[in-house]
This record gives structure tokens, sequence and C-alpha cells, in this order.
């Protein structure tokens, strides 16, 4: 195969770029792994990304960012980052997914970060979505919001020419999801609660070391997005309806150009076109290993998965321990 048999927007350094900039804000956060500092960490890891992002050369503006601009002093949606000169790259990205997860020394926080064409990710806001996703190989929409949990479990059992039993349906812990729960449980299908982190939890359905069969339920929506960015490069399909509990939510909604508020979106409507989406682990995870920190530096575990070449990296990066080698 040769190198260059495909039209990439994106370019091999700046792929490299995205992974470094997810690097060093998995660094900086992991200085607060179990510190229960979950602000704390999340500050670090957002001051790093940014300081990465700004000496990349392109105009990058953030479209999934830490929130709007009038409550994330940082990496705010619109934010403007890079050098200015070079492509126009929209941006989604969460420096701490899974601050909990960090400041409390358990599994799966990510650094993350996806770069697409403009237009190319929902911008949504930061509210809730309800999700569920499935990985590769199943045909085309057979999971819908719209059905019961059963009948979803029903439909992937079917194209899976297995049994419901065999099914492993990971589900976020949470009081809101007691009914689906319970659903999940009549239909005999079996269940991996987490406690956070859903990013990691939608993408495990796309790798087939996981066991994880489907995601459902209900989290955030910038986190589902980032999630889509992953699914929409390696496969897989997904559906996502944002939720509104204040008017307020609905106003700025609209404001972001979101018509129908009561949408049911399907994978290329969260993300599509050429993307790049970029992990580096801070703590230990399915997707990627965590941080490890060494006396003259660092040991980090990232991936990046590109939808053009249709390629998976996994990168164990060593900074700054060249004695070591
Ligand atoms: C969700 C989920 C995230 O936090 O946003 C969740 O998408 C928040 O849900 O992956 P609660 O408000 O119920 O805590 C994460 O788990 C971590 O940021």
């Amino acid at each position: 195969m040769k190198n260059h048999e495909f039209d990439s927007f994106f370019d091999y350094n700046l792929s490299l770029e995205a992974v470094r900039a997810c690097e060093m804000a998995a660094i900086a956060a992991y200085q607060l792994v179990g510190a229960g500092d979950e602000k704390g960490a999340d500050r670090l890891a957002v001051d790093a990304m940014r300081k990465s992002l700004n000496t990349i050369d392109m105009k990058g503006v953030v479209v999934i960012g830490e929130g709007e601009r009038d409550e994330a002093p940082m990496l705010y949606i619109g934010e403007k980052v890079g050098t200015g000169t070079g492509k126009e790259v929209d941006i989604a990205l969460d420096p701490l997914e899974g601050t909990t997860i960090l400041a409390t020394g358990g599994q799966n926080s990510l650094a993350v970060l996806a770069m697409a064409k403009k237009g190319c990710f929902l911008q949504a806001p930061d509210v809730y979505m309800d999700k569920i996703a499935i990985g590769l190989n199943f045909p085309e929409q057979i999971i819908d919001l719209d059905n019961l949990p059963q009948v979803n479990l029903k439909n992937i059992a079917r194209a899976k020419k297995c049994d419901i039993s065999e099914l492993v349906v990971m589900i976020l812990n949470r009081p809101r999801h007691a009914e689906l729960i319970a659903k999940v449980r009549e239909a005999g299908a079996r269940i991996y609660l987490i406690n956070d982190g859903d990013v990691a939890g939608v993408v495990a359905t796309s790798m087939p070391t996981t066991g994880i069969d489907a995601y459902m339920g209900i989290g955030g929506a910038p986190e589902g997005v980032l999630a889509a960015a992953a699914l929409c490069t390696i496969g897989g399909q997904m559906c996502g309806r944002l939720l509104f509990d204040k008017e307020e939510q609905k106003t700025r909604a609209h404001a972001m150009g979101i018509k129908d508020l009561s949408k049911q979106y399907n994978l290329s409507d969260l993300a599509k076109g050429e993307v790049i989406f970029a992990a580096t682990g801070v703590t230990n995870g399915s997707m990627v290993g965590g941080v490890r920190m060494l006396p003259e530096g660092a040991i980090t575990h990232s991936i990046l998965m590109h939808s053009t070449s249709k390629t998976i990296r996994k990168i164990e990066t060593y900074h700054g321990v060249q004695s070591s080698f």
C-alpha cells in the first residue's frame, strides 16, 4: 500500500500535534490523581491543552469545549486556538473527561481532542444527551432511541445471531437510569455499570476486546459529540437526542443554530467528514493506559484515529527520559 493513496485534509503533523495536546493535558492532570480536587485537575488539564494548541499552525475554533464563554474562562465554545495561520479547523475537546474518576484515582479518565473541517461537528450546548451506541458490522439503523430498550436489544441480538442474554450493555450508574437498568435486566442482557466516563463507554462498543455490545443512557452532550467523532473514524452506530430541563438551555440551543430541539441525531449528524480523534489516558482504561510518572519525565499512552486513512494508532510516548532507553 502506498503511503498517500487517499486525499487527506489533515497532514500527519497536525494529527501528531493533536496527540501532543492530549499528552500535555494528561500529564498535567495526573499530578492531582486521587487528590480529590476535581476543579484543580481540570484547570491544570485545560491550561496545558490550551498552551499546546496555541503553538499549532492552524486557524482553530473550539466548537465543543469546557462550556460557554461566560462560564468557562478557557477553551470555551467559540474560542480561537492555534497560531492563526494554516487550515481552518473545528475542534471538539475535553482536556479531562472524567474529572471525578481522576480525583478518586479510578479508571478511564482521558484527555480527548477531535478535529474536523469547519461545520462537521454538531454544535451542542452543554446539556444532557440521551445516547445509544453499538459497534461495527451491524446492519444500518438497528438502534433507535424511540424504541424500548428491549426492542433495541432484540434487534442487536438478532443481527449478532445470539441470545439477548449474551449481550453486554454499558450504562452510567445514575438514579436517572433506574428504569433503563430494570428494563435491560428484564430483557435478560448483562450490564456493566460505570460511574463516569461515557466517551470511553461509547467507544468501547467499537473495540472488540472490551466485550461491550451496546452503550445506553443519558450523559453529557459534549461527550456525545466527542464519542461520535471517535466512532465515525472507526465505525459503529450511534443515536443521540439533546435533553433540556430549563427554558434558558433551549434559548441557548436555538442561538447555536439548533432548530428542532427533539431531533434524534444519528452518527453523521453528530460528526462527519474527515475526522481526527486523539485521546491520552490519564488513568488506566479500556482504550489506553494511563500516565506513568518517572523521576526524569513521564510515559503516556494515546490513541490516534483517522477517518480517511482508517487507521488507529496506539502511541506510547516517553517524555524527557532519553537516558532510560
Ligand atoms: C456525563 C458523562 C461524562 O459525567 O456527562 C457525566 O457524559 C455527568 O453526569 O462522561 P452527571 O451529571 O450525572 O454526573 C461524565 O461521566 C464524566 O464527565
